[in-house]
């Protein structure tokens, strides 16, 4: 009686958690309503099913407790009982899986009028590129991939030469826009995910995954990895901010192409360098610029400070501290982090671009005014 009892409060128990929680769905902002209609045709037909089998359960642990004296029928098959349960099995899948290929037929077809942009993963960031004027994107290799060319764009591909490289891990879009992504992975698997949109999708080694939505809200969302991609994956962070057409023709029009990066046309300090290297190289998954929490200590005010190591002694946080920290990570471990950093290849000027770039982020560095990363 107390099981039977048990059984039924747990399905009360979850119908009101369904309906009271406060973890519900982010209103949506995107043209994806029917993969919203669809989780909830999933939730109504496995839900009647969940409390049906449960309470039918609580029934015949009721109706059926052991009675001395009582003995079991035995009933080898039930010809009309069964009929009616393979019928009603097959019709609630047929209604499980049926709005969901014809939703997914229209994820991935995407409309003529629709514009493209690419976002690559890698452990643990995100980047962006746009097929410039001629809305043709440059040919790719793995092989040509460095510091300089991150995407391994091929430089003899003329398509390739307007090929606009979003700085940063925020990628604007037009609000009512058709847009389909093209999306790359540079390592393992990955997912991009905009829960705002509704729309997500892997991103697989060695190939091109795609799907399409319309952005249809001002804002800015978050992209997320959806796909567990080793320590780092819950940093691994994007955004995206839907914009309408004057904002975006603006941000649009301070980007680079290609191109610039190949002639050199966008000269950069040292500061801007070591910026572009910690993005490009991942650094920033791991080492927070805004004082904000992160796996490895984080670089806002880190130069000039000291550190407490794991064997209780001090160190200064100087560049030759800091360079040996990046070239060989497990001579000094900082106590309170665990010690996953590996060690990193970078020529010297690169290594001087690193450490002015993170000193630049200390408040009582004077030598490097005004060089604030400008991420709004
Ligand atoms: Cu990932």
């Amino acid at each position: 009686m107390a099981f039977a009892v048990i059984l039924v409060a747990i399905v009360i128990i979850s119908v009101l958690f369904h309906f009271l929680s406060p973890w519900q769905a982010t209103p949506l902002a995107s043209n994806w309503g029917s993969i919203d209609t669809t989780i909830t045709i999933t939730l109504v037909i496995t839900g009647i099913f969940f409390v049906a089998i449960v309470l039918f359960m609580a029934y015949c642990v009721y109706k059926y407790q052991v009675i001395p004296g009582r003995r079991s029928e035995y009933k080898p098959e039930n010809k009309k009982l069964e009929w009616w349960l393979i019928s009603i099995t097959t019709l609630a899948i047929c209604g499980l899986l049926a709005p969901g290929l014809v939703v997914y037929n229209d994820f991935v077809h995407v409309p003529p009028n629709a514009v493209e942009f690419e976002a690559v993963g890698e452990q643990w960031r995100w980047s962006y590129r746009l097929p410039g004027d001629d809305k043709k994107f440059g040919r790719t290799s793995v092989r040509l991939m460095d510091d300089r060319n991150s995407f391994g764009i091929d430089p003899d591909d003329k398509a390739g030469q307007d090929d606009i490289l979003v700085a940063g891990n925020q990628m604007h879009l037009l609000v009512n826009q058709p847009t389909k992504v093209l999306l790359r992975s540079k390592d393992v698997l990955h997912d991009f995910y905009v829960p705002e949109f509704r729309a997500k999708m892997d991103l697989v080694p060695g190939q091109v995954t795609y799907f399409w939505f319309t952005p249809t809200v001002p804002g800015t969302f978050d992209i997320l990895c959806a796909e567990y991609c080793g320590i780092g994956h819950y940093n691994m962070r994007g955004q995206v901010v839907v914009d309408k057409a004057q904002d975006y023709e603006e941000w649009l029009s301070q980007q680079i192409t290609f191109a610039d990066v190949l002639t050199g046309g966008t000269v950069e300090g040292l500061v801007e360098q070591g910026q572009r290297l910690a993005a490009s190289r991942g650094c920033l998954a791991c080492h927070s610029i805004d004082g904000g929490p992160s796996l490895g200590p984080g670089w806002l005010n880190l130069s000039g400070s000291e550190e407490s190591l794991i064997d209780g002694s001090k160190v200064l946080v100087d560049a030759d501290y800091l360079i040996e920290s990046i070239v060989d990570p497990a001579v000094k471990l900082v106590a309170g982090y665990p010690p996953v950093m590996v060690a990193y290849e970078f020529s010297d000027e690169q290594l001087d671009s690193l450490v002015a770039y993170i000193d630049s982020l200390s408040s009582d560095d004077l030598s490097q005014p005004s060089t604030q990363p400008t991420e709004d």
